[in-house]
Order: C-alpha cells, then sequence, then structure tokens
C-alpha cells in the first residue's frame, strides 16, 4: 500500500453540487445507481483533467454522462476507481453498479448485521458502495431512494422523509432528501425490521425536533437513557457554545456490529448497540456514563464535523480532538467534574503516553498514513482534545467562546483544517498562538523537570522549569512547546499560599497559569512566607510528564489539603507509584518484599477522613494498573510489575481490613438505582472496597461477595459481586456464579460481553486455556466486533498476568486470531495487534517472544493495508 503525505494536498478537481442515490437492497445483490451534478472546480486551476473516482469491491454495470452511455474503451476502471476524460466544465454523471451486503465483513460500506442492513461510511467507506470523489472537501446535497422488500418496514437516509411508495406489490420505498451539503464520509442507510421510542425537543429558537431511537424489538426497552442524554447534550450545546440543531428530526439507531462506538451520520446517527442500550438490571454505571458521553459527543459533532467538517482527514483532529472536548465537559457538568478528570486522564497517561512513545507515535495532526482506519487513535481524539482544552486554559471560558463562534462562523458548511481553528481563536482574542501550534505538528509526550529554590531571608521562591520531548519516529529533534501550567503553593499546614508574580499587576491569588515558552525557565514569586510546597499541572492542565522530588510526607500532604481535587488524586498515585517502583527494584534484587508504610498509612486516612467525595476516594485508593506502570517504566519487566501489584494489593486489603470493611458496610444499602453521580460514587467505593476485601480471599469476605451477588438488583452491583468472585474464590464457588449468570442473561448481547470480558481479564481464570474455551463457546462470534473485543481485546489489554505468561503463548495466541482476523475485518485486527507493536520496551525473553509473533503476522502471507501498516512500522 502507498503513503498519503499532508504536504500534498490539493484541492478536488471537480465538485459535485447534487448526489441522487438508488438502492435495490438485496443481501448479496444489491444495485446501487446514482446520478452525480458534476461541475469543474474552478479554484483548482485549468484545463479539464480526468474524473477521478473512489471505488472498491464494486461490481461496475454502466456508465452515462449526460446521458449518453460510455463504452467500456471510453473510461478506465482498475481496483481503486475510476478515471473518466471529461470534456465539458458541467456535466451530469449516471453510474450503476452492484454490490454484496451480506458478504462484506469489514462493516464499512454496506453490510447487514443481524439482518438489519446498514453503512459505515467513514472514512473511506463511501467508496465501497459506490463510486465517488470520497473525499471530506466534496460537499454534495444528497437524495437517497432506498427499494426494500416490505418485511424491511424502517428505511431510514439523512435529512427529512420526503416520499414514500409501493413498489410492484412486495416492496416499498421512501426517499430522504438532506437539505445540507456534506461529504460523502456522512451518508448514511438503515433498512430494517425495527422498533422506535420517540420523544420531543424544542430548540432555543422554539422549533419542534422530533428525536426518534431505532433498536431491534428485543431492545425497545432499554432506550431511555439515550433518550435523557440526548436531550440533555442538546440543551447543552445550546447554553455552553449556542449551537442549535438544525433539521426537523434526529435519529440514532442501534446496530450489533459495528467497529467502533458510534458514528455520527448527518440526522441518523448509527450506534454500536453497546453505546446506546442499558437497563439498569443490565447494564454498569460505567455503561450508563459511557452511552451519556457519546450519544452527546454524536451530537455534538453536528457543529463540530457536520456543519463544519475536515479538509482532509489529516485534520481529523479537528472535529475529533474538538467534539471529545466538548463531550468531556458536558459529562463534567453532568457528573462530578474531578472524577471524570481523572478517568480521562489515567487512559490518556496509559494508553496515549504509550502509544506517543510506541512506533505508531504521530502528532495529533499526522503528516502520513498509508491507512487512514489506523489514525483514529487516542492521539488524534484524547492528546487532540488536550490540545483544544490548553486553548481554554489560556484564553478563559469566555475567550474561548469567542472564538469557537468565529470559527463556526466563518466555516459553516465547509471543511476547515486544525489551523483554521487556531487562527479564529487567535483573531477572536488578538492573541497570537504561533508556538503553540507545535501542538499539532510534533509527536511524543514532553517531559517537565522542575526543581525549585525558596530563599527565607528575600522570602522568595523561584520554580525552575526544564522541557524536553524524546524523539519519536520521523521527529529526532523538538522544539519547545508552550505549556500551561496550572500551580498553587502550599504552606506547611496545607493551607493555599498566596501568590504574586514578579511584576505582575494581579492582586492576591491561589493559582496561576505558568506559561512555559523555552526549554529552561524559572519564575520567581515573592513575598513568600514560609518554604512552599508546590501543587503542579494542576487539573492536569497540559499533556505532558512532571517530574518534581516529591517526599511521601509532601505526598501526604498534598493529598490531604491541595485545593485541586485532580492533584489530590495525583499525590496518591505518585506515592503508590514509588512504592511499588520500590517493589520492583526489590524483587528483582531477590530481597524480601515489603510495602511502604507511608503508603498504607495515607490509604487509612483516606478511608477515615470525613466529607470526601467517596468516587475520589474509590479513586485515590486504587493502584495504578499494571499498564500504567508498564507505560512508566524505561524497560517493562512484567514478572516484577504483576509481583509487585500483588504484594501491594494483598498487603494493603490485609493491614486495611477493617477499615475496609466499615466502609463496605457503610455504603452497602438497599436504594434504588439511579445513573446519578452521587449514587455512583457511592457504588464504586463500596465495590472497591468488596473487592480489597476479597483480595485477602477470606472467607468472610468472600461471602458479601456472594451476598451482594444474589441480592443485586442493578448490573453494576451484580458485576462487581461477581468480578470480586471470578478473580479471587476458589473454583466452584466462581464457576457456579458465572454459570447462573450465564443462564439468566444469555439473551442479552450487552451482558453477554460484560460476562465474556469478566472472564478474560481475570488473572485467576482467564488463562490461555480458558480464552480459548471462550472462543468456542457458543456466544462467541469472530465476525461481531463486540465479542472479539470482550474476550480477545480484554485478554491482551487488561490481563496483564496471563497475556505476559513468560513462555511467550499468549503473544503467539494473539498473533494468531490477529492473521484469522485480517481476513474478516482488517480494521479490527489492525487495533487487536496493538499490544504486540510495544515489543522493544519489554525486557529481553518477553521482547524477543513478541518480536518473533509480530513476525509471524508478518510472514503470515498478504495483509491488508490496515493490518500492514501497523506490523510494518512496528518490526522497523
Ligand atoms: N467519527 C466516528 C469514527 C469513525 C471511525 C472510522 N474508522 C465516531 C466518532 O468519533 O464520533
Ligand atoms: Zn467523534
Amino acid at each position: 500500500p502507498g503513503t498519503v503525505y499532508l504536504k500534498d494536498y490539493r484541492q478536488p478537481d471537480y465538485l459535485v453540487d447534487s448526489t441522487r442515490l438508488r438502492f435495490e437492497l438485496e443481501p448479496n445483490a444489491t444495485l446501487v445507481q446514482s446520478r452525480l451534478k458534476v461541475r469543474r472546480n474552478p479554484a483548482a486551476g485549468e484545463g479539464l483533467p480526468p474524473l477521478k473516482l473512489d471505488g472498491v469491491n464494486l461490481e461496475l454495470l454502466s456508465v452515462a454522462m449526460d446521458g449518453a452511455p460510455l463504452a467500456a474503451a471510453d473510461f478506465t476502471c482498475h481496483d481503486e476507481g475510476l478515471s473518466i476524460p471529461v470534456d465539458r466544465a458541467e456535466f451530469t454523471l449516471e453510474i450503476c453498479n452492484r454490490i454484496d451486503p451480506e458478504g462484506n465483513t469489514s462493516l464499512e460500506g454496506l453490510y447487514l448485521s443481524n439482518g438489519m442492513y446498514c453503512t459505515q461510511c467513514e472514512a473511506e467507506g463511501f467508496r465501497k458502495i459506490t463510486y465517488y470523489p470520497d473525499r471530506p472537501d466534496v460537499l454534495s446535497k444528497f437524495t437517497a431512494t432506498i427499494i426494500a422488500p416490505r418485511d424491511y418496514p424502517i428505511l431510514l437516509s439523512n435529512g427529512n422523509e420526503v416520499e414514500r411508495g409501493e413498489i410492484d406489490g412486495d416492496r416499498h420505498f421512501v426517499t430522504w432528501e438532506d437539505p445540507f451539503a456534506k461529504p460523502a464520509y456522512l451518508f448514511a442507510l438503515v433498512a430494517g425490521r425495527l422498533e422506535k421510542v420517540e420523544d420531543r425537543f424544542t430548540t432555543m429558537s422554539g422549533r419542534e425536533v422530533v428525536l426518534q431511537i431505532f433498536t431491534e424489538p428485543k431492545n425497545i426497552h432499554k432506550c431511555a437513557h439515550a433518550m435523557a442524554s440526548l436531550k440533555a447534550a442538546m440543551r447543552w450545546d445550546e447554553e455552553v457554545y449556542g449551537r442549535e440543531y438544525d433539521l426537523d428530526i434526529f435519529m440514532i439507531v442501534a446496530v450489533d456490529h459495528f467497529n467502533m462506538g458510534a458514528m455520527e451520520n448527518k440526522g441518523l446517527n448509527i450506534f454500536n448497540s453497546a453505546c446506546v442500550l442499558a437497563s439498569p438490571e443490565t447494564a454498569t454505571d460505567a455503561a450508563f456514563q459511557r452511552i451519556e458521553s457519546i450519544v452527546a459527543h454524536e451530537y455534538f459533532h453536528n457543529w463540530s464535523g457536520n456543519r463544519v467538517t475536515c479538509r482532509d482527514w489529516f485534520q481529523l483532529s479537528l472535529k475529533e480532538g474538538f467534539t471529545v472536548f466538548r463531550d468531556a465537559e458536558f459529562s463534567a457538568d453532568m457528573n462530578s467534574r474531578a472524577v471524570k478528570r481523572i478517568e480521562d486522564v489515567s487512559m490518556l497517561r496509559t494508553a496515549q503516553f504509550a502509544e506517543d512513545a510506541g512506533p505508531m507515535s504521530h502528532p495529533v495532526r499526522p503528516d502520513s498514513y498509508m491507512e487512514i482506519s489506523n489514525f483514529y487513535t487516542l492521539t488524534v481524539y484524547e492528546k487532540g482534545a488536550e490540545v483544544v482544552r490548553m486553548i481554554h486554559t489560556l484564553l478563559g471560558p469566555e475567550g474561548f467562546r469567542r472564538g469557537s463562534d468565529l470559527y463556526f462562523d466563518r466555516h459553516d458548511g465547509s471543511a476547515a483544517t486544525c489551523e483554521d481553528f487556531i487562527a479564529a481563536m487567535e483573531d477572536a482574542n488578538g492573541v497570537e498562538l504561533q508556538q503553540f501550534r507545535r501542538w499539532y505538528s510534533q509527536a511524543g509526550t514532553p517531559i517537565l523537570e522542575i526543581s525549585d529554590d525558596y530563599d527565607a531571608k528575600q522570602q522568595r521562591y523561584v520554580l525552575t522549569v526544564r522541557q524536553s520531548c524524546p524523539p519519536t519516529p520521523g521527529q529526532p529533534e523538538k522544539q519547545p512547546f508552550h505549556i500551561p501550567l496550572k500551580m498553587g503553593l502550599l504552606g506547611a499546614d496545607g493551607s493555599a499560599l498566596p501568590l504574586v508574580a514578579e511584576g505582575s499587576s494581579e492582586g492576591e491569588i491561589n493559582e496561576r497559569v505558568l506559561e512555559i515558552t523555552e526549554a529552561e525557565q524559572s519564575f520567581t514569586f515573592e513575598n513568600i512566607a514560609e518554604q512552599p510546597l508546590p501543587s503542579l499541572l494542576r487539573g492536569f492542565s497540559a499533556p505532558v510528564k512532571v517530574r518534581y522530588d516529591y517526599t511521601p510526607a509532601q505526598l501526604r500532604l498534598l493529598m490531604r489539603a491541595d485545593r485541586d481535587a485532580f492533584n489530590r488524586w495525583d499525590a496518591s498515585q505518585r506515592l503508590a507509584f514509588g512504592a511499588m517502583a520500590q517493589l520492583q527494584r526489590d524483587f528483582r534484587a531477590g530481597i524480601a518484599l515489603q510495602l511502604s508504610s507511608e503508603l498504607v498509612e495515607a490509604y487509612r486516612s483516606v478511608l477515615q477522613q470525613e466529607g470526601l467525595d467517596p468516587a475520589l476516594v474509590a479513586e485515590m485508593l486504587t493502584l495504578p494498573s499494571a499498564q500504567t506502570l508498564a507505560e512508566e517504566a524505561e524497560t517493562i519487566d512484567a514478572e516484577a510489575i504483576i509481583a509487585a501489584r500483588k504484594f501491594a494489593e494483598h498487603t494493603l486489603a490485609e493491614a486495611l481490613y477493617d477499615e475496609l470493611l466499615a466502609t463496605y458496610r457503610r455504603l452497602n444499602h438497599d436504594k434504588p438505582y439511579r445513573p446519578v453521580a452521587d449514587d455512583i460514587a457511592e457504588r464504586r467505593l463500596k465495590n472497591t472496597a468488596l473487592a480489597y476485601l476479597c483480595v485477602t480471599e477470606r472467607k468472610d469476605a468472600l461471602a458479601l461477595a456472594e451476598a451482594q451477588f444474589v441480592a443485586a438488583t442493578n448490573m453494576t452491583d451484580s458485576s462487581a459481586a461477581l468480578a470480586a468472585l471470578v478473580n479471587r474464590a476458589d473454583d466452584q464457588c466462581a464457576e457456579a456464579a458465572l454459570q447462573s449468570f450465564y443462564e439468566r442473561w444469555k439473551e442479552d448481547d450487552q451482558v453477554v460481553d460484560l460476562w465474556l470480558g469478566l472472564q478474560s481479564s481475570s488473572p485467576q481464570r482467564g488463562t490461555l486455556g480458558a480464552v480459548r474455551a471462550l472462543m468456542l463457546h457458543p456466544a462467541f462470534e469472530l465476525t461481531n466486533p463486540n465479542r472479539v473485543r470482550a474476550v480477545l481485546g480484554t485478554f491482551a489489554n487488561r490481563n496483564f498476568t496471563q497475556f505476559h505468561q513468560p513462555d511467550g503463548s499468549g503473544f503467539h495466541f494473539l498473533a494468531a486470531q490477529v492473521i484469522a482476523l485480517d481476513k474478516l475485518n482488517p480494521q479490527i485486527a489492525a487495533r487487536l495487534v496493538t499490544p504486540l507493536t510495544r515489543w522493544k520496551k519489554y525486557r529481553t525473553g518477553p521482547r524477543e517472544a513478541m518480536h518473533a509473533a509480530l513476525q509471524s503476522v508478518m510472514a503470515s502471507g498478504q495483509l491488508s493495508a490496515d493490518l500492514y501498516e501497523v506490523v510494518s512500522k512496528s518490526l522497523k
């Protein structure tokens, strides 16, 4: 496969003013007819170059220009599309082709999921439906007529329904017209036997919008939460961004076979069932919150993505980074802001930092790609959102809003770039963000090394910050970034010290945002009455690593007293991290392990401290995951990480047993289930305590888990109890619980995924043999990405212990599954291989085994472009 470069971007030669599509749906032979009004793009230069259309896996039946059929000799048809000579500046092109939705297991283009037709076109799936200039900067007005047998009663596409009727007795049709010009990647079609729930929303200007959620009949009772989330998101976008919905109808469809979470097609969002369906009995708190955020995310795309779209796919973060930032702020407003931030940062630090340090490392705006699907990454999404958040921090909420208003104003109805976004932020605020742009072009995670000096006589405190960024593929040297460092100073008693920076005209404040722009820079604070303790990078104000030599006692003070909740948690992580690093060293040196008493006592204080948000307590009591420890390590020593973590967990569980038990008892009361922040927080802490208690494998503790498993009336408590049993209890007891759980829920796909994932992630039971057995279970399906993620994704990414078995069996198993999957679904195969691509970071032994597994993938034959790109770059 070839490489596409950002620097080669050129405007499209031809524009498509309107696109009329007609589908005659048949499982193996769907007929697609298109009629395009094409026009030479005046901005693209002189002359009339051939018209190039993208098309993949299509059976071409006919082409006509202005009504005149073209003979095969009149144009070229190749594997990737058509090239048609052109002799006029404007014409109508009619194309007819056939496709095979049933045979389409890539889940890109038009495919069948449990008998329902659906589409996924982003990024380059439309070319699997018909020949088209499949690029985001060609915007066109779409009309779609769908013809299907009567046993597909629901026929949907984007925009408004304009016509429906009968065709030859046993078939019917519906025509949809989308008044908003859009690129092909936002086109969608759905046909099936679906039911719907309906609601209404009145927009800020008083227009009434019909809201509909479609599912298979068996799931229709699981739509209420998604509907409530949608309405909340619509209101929030009006209030916070002044953005109103623009069509009279907004539809969501739940689909079982889906490569990712959801898709923002104009007026017709298509969702992975797992990201829309929920009921208290079947969905965990985490699922409720995920649904809320994804429904909002896709809705927010209506402005940040659809009304203003991307010029080319290198600009993907323009819509994704911005929209993730928007949905994160929405979730923070709906729930606990601090907890949302902690969850997001944990993920970023673990997975995005690893990506930034790995062979696929790329800037938020990549310079090149072989297969764009591989760039729907944590870097583009989550780091992209952090970059937008930094702009928000630098400009303040009002300044940011001025910038976003100008951006939407300037670019509405067109395809924009990341540069356009920053320019709007600058112009609306009269500021200059030249250096800040490096966040879009430089890959890698910057490191801030911070030291300080206090002069008691002068009452002067100096913070010195040195920034650096490790080399990444193709970028050996980095220029300094523009980094907002939010900070404050604490006195010995934990009080906030008043800050006045040198030369500042501001009065007394407790918190500042230092703007780091140089490789090394010092900041002086005057009138500091005592030796201060710095609280650095509050709220994680930039996606960087901060190195500062805190003592355990200082970390405990921050944990107890910092006014920034995020940094209280961060201090707990640093403390735990230090203790675990010591355990890993001792394990390697063959010294008997002993856990830092500072950590034990810090955790005890957290459990005893009154008035803390229980969710925050739960987060503070959670040790950094094995994956986080691996990311932070210079060289990954899986065996030492596993040993250290296991030992720390056991020691804490034994030492704090009474406090944990008291906490559990205090919170284990029966309450009707509500997925609201306060209740979620209590369940989180209760179940964290239960998990710790069960680590001891004491009979009493396991009995609590069993009792909770039997009595639970919601899936959060039920699955937490089951997990505690599966992770700790002897085989018989866990087996019985697993069996009864499956019997009860085997008809519910979302719960079955959870059931599979619980087993695959268990260090106790998720052995390779057990995972192989799960793949033979009747519920497993290699063509269903949710199943693949539940069993294989969980095993490789969240079962550190079993995946890293010293004999390398886990790696070779994963390689074999990736090879098999690549034939069915390249996107999923290319994702699943990720853990193997990190082989260089491992210590010798696992390193060679992982490398060999990766090589076996490369040597297995013809790989998809998706998988080839990831594997070849990782072997370098
Ligand atoms: N824009 C889609 C992602 C499409 C991924 C295609 N491989 C979902 C989202 O980010 O909202
Ligand atoms: Zn998105």
